[in-house]
């Protein structure tokens, strides 16, 4: 049995006793004067622990402004004016008055209100004098009344006494506190960290562990800041949503290096697949086959696996291969996906099993912007990981010049103009470019991307048609807010020594303006 907390003072703890006293509590009543800032949080530590449950209450208020106090004690000023008035026979200048009453402003709207009453008239010689011998104060009682009951039947009264600002209608909240399911007199004590002491000794089989606060406002509601390659990533997203992308699934960091290497064409000796550039799993060692993810799933994974070991091995679809014994083991191995691609051929994969009214698979663009992971030497520019900004576009009709041209508008869009491409090498697309911007805060000129069109062996081996083409482009997420934010070193961006103050004031610049 968990021990208990058995602090009497504590409010929440009063609240448990009041309950178990009587149940259902008003707050008002139960607990008129605790501070409703306290007796919620009481009440939500209780309701977090199913000890008690609560509804919160509103009703408002009529309450006295100090005008209408004064006139509670005092009397109204017409009838202040009356009353001194009355017992001046002869009649009192409005000086006289001031000098009794001591109060300038209380003749002033007395007098007008007690003449317009009638309880006052005015002498020959222009004194005012009472013209009644009594009057009734209604004004005083009900402020008297409002005082003691805080209210007032009468709505059109109390709306001119507010415009009067004698009154003013104040929101109550209260609540009405019920037993909860694990209602106790007490609150078991709550461990609030798993410690290793209680995993050794086994403490934490019986312990009761805090509930997470999810509704917290946290200490200081003014902290908090995007980090600067969240703000990034928010740009191109809205670049490729604007264009009409879809955003790829890449919750899943762990591929097997048949969608990492062998479906993107990269032989099973490529030093890409080197330990010292790519992270293997340990444990599990191996994936499972390529197979349907749900019955829905009706692509055939057998054909496909049998496609890209032809296309590796003996070639085909026109393509000699790399003509080496092509390994379904070593395919088979799990890896830290080394790019994004992997998810972009399972899309396309996925793609080319749909089928159009043309009969062939629809169009498509998809992107993705997450995490990847390179065994690779870390130095002030580069960590094991960065992220990955990537797009394709799958179509008929697609060539190398409408890459380069939709590339021009999707760098543009970045404020990156005047493109040049460089001819480079990808195992997974044929042609390749390399891409180039000249930035002119830098002055010089700076490689933004890598690209190209996927090549037949990749496409064909999932089942595209020979007329549809896929383009694909790349580049990363660090490089551009580094060059934001004007960050040297990689690592005030990323890891255990990020500066949150530098995020939180970090001066951005727009991606397009130098
Ligand atoms: O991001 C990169 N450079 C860059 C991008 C934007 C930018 O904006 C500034 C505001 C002005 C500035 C710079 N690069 C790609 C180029 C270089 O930084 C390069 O040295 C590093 N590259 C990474 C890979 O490094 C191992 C950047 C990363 C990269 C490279 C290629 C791809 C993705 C990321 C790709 C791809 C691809 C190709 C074809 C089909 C599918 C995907």
């Amino acid at each position: 049995m968990a021990s208990t907390t058995s602090h009497s003072g504590d409010l929440a703890t009063q609240v448990l006793q009041a309950l178990d006293r009587s149940s259902p509590l008003l707050s008002a009543e139960a607990f008129p004067v605790s501070s409703f800032i306290e007796l919620k949080a009481a009440l939500d530590r209780l309701a977090s622990r199913e000890m008690a449950t609560y509804d919160t209450l509103e009703r408002e208020e009529v309450v006295l402004e100090p005008e209408g106090e004064q006139i509670a004690a005092n009397g109204s000023h017409e009838a202040r004016v009356f009353d001194t008035l009355r017992s001046a026979v002869d009649g009192l200048t409005v000086q006289d008055l001031e000098k009794a009453i001591g109060d300038k402003n209380v003749v002033k709207i007395g007098q007008g209100k007690a003449f317009k009453e009638k309880w006052i008239s005015k002498t020959k010689d222009g004194k005012f004098k009472a013209a009644v011998d009594s009057i009734q104060d209604v004004t005083r009682e009900q402020m008297q009344t409002i005082k003691s009951t805080r209210t007032y039947p009468d709505a059109k009264l109390l709306a001119d006494l507010k415009k009067r600002k004698l009154i003013r209608l104040q929101k109550i909240i209260g609540f009405r506190i019920h037993k909860g399911a694990k209602f106790a007199l007490r609150i078991p004590e709550e461990a609030t960290d798993l410690t290793a002491d209680m995993i050794t000794s086994g403490s934490w089989k019986t312990a009761t562990f805090k509930p997470y606060n999810f509704k917290a406002s946290g200490a200081d509601q003014r902290s908090g800041a995007l980090h600067p390659l969240s703000k990034v990533r928010a740009e191109f997203r809205q670049i490729f949503f604007e264009m009409g992308f879809e955003e790829m699934p890449t919750d899943k960091f762990v591929e097997s290096g048949f969608w990492n290497f062998d479906a993107l064409f990269v032989p099973q000796q490529h030093p890409a697949r080197d330990l010292q550039d790519t992270f293997y799993i340990s444990d599990p060692k191996v994936a499972d086959m390529p197979r349907a993810s749900s019955p829905e799933d009706s692509k055939d994974y057998d054909a496909y696996w049998g496609n890209v070991k032809a296309v590796h091995q003996d070639g085909k679809y026109g393509s000699i291969g790399y003509r080496y014994p092509w390994s379904g083991d070593e395919s088979l191995r799990l890896v830290l996906r080394t790019h994004t691609t992997a998810i972009s051929a399972n899309m396309l994969h996925g793609l080319a099993a749909k089928k159009g009214s043309d009969g062939r698979p629809p169009a498509a663009r998809y992107f993705s912007i997450d995490r990847v992971f390179r065994n690779e030497s870390v130095d002030a520019t580069h960590l094991a990981e960065f992220h990955q900004v990537e797009g394709v576009i799958a179509d008929t009709n697609l060539t190398l010049g409408g890459l380069m041209e939709f590339m021009d508008i999707f760098f543009g869009k970045m404020g990156l103009k005047n493109l040049k491409y460089k001819p480079a090498y990808n195992p997974y697309t044929e042609p390749s470019m390399e891409i180039f911007s000249y930035h002119e805060g830098l002055g010089k000129l700076i490689e933004i991307g890598n690209s190209g069109m996927f090549r037949a062996e990749v496409l064909e081996s999932m089942g595209f048609p020979k007329e549809m083409r896929v383009y694909g482009w790349g580049l990363s997420l660090e490089r551009p807010t580094m060059i934001k934010y004007g960050i040297s070193n990689i690592r005030e961006l990323l890891g255990h020594k990020v500066d949150l103050n530098f995020v939180q004031n970090s001066p951005a610049v727009r991606l397009d303006k130098d």
